[in-house]
């Protein structure tokens, strides 16, 4: 039948003008409208295609002065190397950064892991951007970049990683997280960049792609007493620690700690995998001795060397992200590993991802956090994984994506 086709093309083009009604009707974004991202009113417009939204703009035509703050409040630079303003950031976000929908845990970056996050190679100072009070000098608001080569299908795109925006509890919904971002997109367009890759847990106009966490439970009696996990349907405590009961040691021979002379092979390794995701990081040597090495209570990394041949054939690797718990009369912290770059070629990737679990575990970590991203789905439920209530959307701005990627298409994970 000819007609089929047709007739089912109308009752998509009807479902997605309904779904545009919706959305600009009662989620109207007065700033995101304003930027040069997918709109919701293109999803669908097979016209645009897939690229840069805006071109660049001379330098000297970026605007060369930050832009205006209310009264009593000024821009600061922070230097993260700085013990004060380390600790004036990370007290910020302590008691002001990403809370779950039920507002039970705050996650709790360490010191060590920000300074970790924010000076990878070619990092630019300026782009760690706080707000102040004038008087005070307390930190009221807060937005990072880093430097970061995104290959998109075929195409290396030098981007800056935007990452740890927020405002102060009490300053919330008065419109100064516009004038942040637009602060820190100025300060990317004065090093010649003009595209931006991050990640949110909010829907925003477009996401490239929504993920879904998933998580491991390590320390069951914790993660159960504090409201992280409930006992399931005809469980008991004794049956439920027995269910997530892993091995001692690792299994897999030759699995060991990465160190420095491995980088350049984990290089290889990592890149060649990497290679056949739609969006992925273009790491050199010198991004993964930043990003992969080893750093205690920041990141972990293990690979498996044949004991044979010497190669290294498989990598795994995880960062340090604990959550506050507010308001638990025993507990404060709840210790979380969160899967990073994992790439299998002999060793199975759920071999490799129980040993994972396995030094998580022997590192007293309570919970093992992973995206359904690259092959991660091959594994979770089987190594019982358990989906999360939240998502997670991913987003690049002045870059269109014709269509949204599955999250098994994307290779790329943020802090
Ligand atoms: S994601 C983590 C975000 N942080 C938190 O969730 C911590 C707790 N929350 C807060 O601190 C505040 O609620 C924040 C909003 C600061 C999030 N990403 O000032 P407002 C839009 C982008 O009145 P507040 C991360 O760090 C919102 O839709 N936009 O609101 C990645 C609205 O715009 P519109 C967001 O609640 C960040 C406007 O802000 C987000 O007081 C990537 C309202 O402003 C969000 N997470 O403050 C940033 N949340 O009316 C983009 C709300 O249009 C980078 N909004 O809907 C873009 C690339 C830049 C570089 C480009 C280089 C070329």
């Amino acid at each position: 039948d000819g007609n089929a086709p047709a007739e089912s093309d109308l009752a998509l083009d009807n479902l997605v003008q309904k779904v545009q009604e919706s959305l600009s009707l009662d989620k109207r974004h007065k700033f995101w409208e304003t930027q040069p991202v997918g709109q919701f009113k293109d999803i669908g417009d097979s016209s645009l295609t897939e690229g840069p939204i805006e071109l660049p703009t001379p330098l000297s035509e970026v605007k060369q002065e930050p832009y205006n703050l209310p009264d009593h409040y000024e821009w600061v630079t922070c230097d993260i190397n700085s013990e004060k303003m380390c600790e004036e950031v990370y007290n910020l976000l302590a008691h002001n950064y990403v809370e779950d929908d039920e507002n039970m845990f705050r996650f709790k970056y360490s010191k060590e892991f920000l300074r970790w996050a924010l000076q990878p190679p070619g990092y630019f100072r300026s782009w760690h951007i706080g707000v102040c009070v004038k008087s005070t000098k307390k930190m009221v608001a807060f937005i990072t970049g880093v430097p970061a080569r995104i290959r998109v299908r075929d195409e290396v795109v030098h981007m800056a990683e935007i990452n740890f925006l927020c405002v102060h509890k009490k300053l919330r919904t008065k419109r100064l997280a516009p004038v942040m971002i637009k602060e820190v997109t100025r300060r990317v367009h004065l090093e010649n960049m003009w595209q931006a890759a991050y990640t949110a847990g909010v829907i925003l106009p477009t996401p490239i792609a929504t993920c879904q966490y998933w998580h491991r439970s390590l320390n069951p009696k914790k993660l159960i007493d504090v409201g992280f996990s409930r006992l399931g349907a005809r469980m008991t405590m004794s049956r439920t620690i027995k269910l997530y009961k892993l091995p001692e040691s690792t299994i897999t021979p030759g699995f060991r700690k990465m160190e420095i002379h491995d980088v350049p092979a984990v290089t290889r390794l990592i890149r060649t995998y990497l290679s056949g995701f739609a969006v992925a990081p273009d790491f050199d040597e010198n991004d993964v001795e930043h990003w992969l090495l080893p750093k205690e209570d920041v990141i972990d990394s293990y690979l498996v060397e044949s004991p044979e041949t010497h190669e290294v054939t498989d990598f795994c690797s995880f960062y340090t992200l604990p959550s506050s718990i507010l308001g638990h009369p025993s507990y404060s912290l709840l210790k979380a590993a969160y899967s990073f770059y994992n790439v299998s070629t002999v060793t199975p990737l759920l071999q490799l991802m129980n040993d994972a679990l396995i030094v998580a575990k022997q590192k007293d970590y309570d919970v093992f956090n992973a995206l359904d991203v690259m092959q991660n789905e091959s594994f979770l439920r089987e190594l019982k994984f358990g989906p999360g209530d939240g998502k997670l959307h991913y987003y690049l701005y002045n870059y269109r994506m014709r269509h949204a990627l599955k999250p098994s298409e994307l290779g790329l994970v943020l802090l």
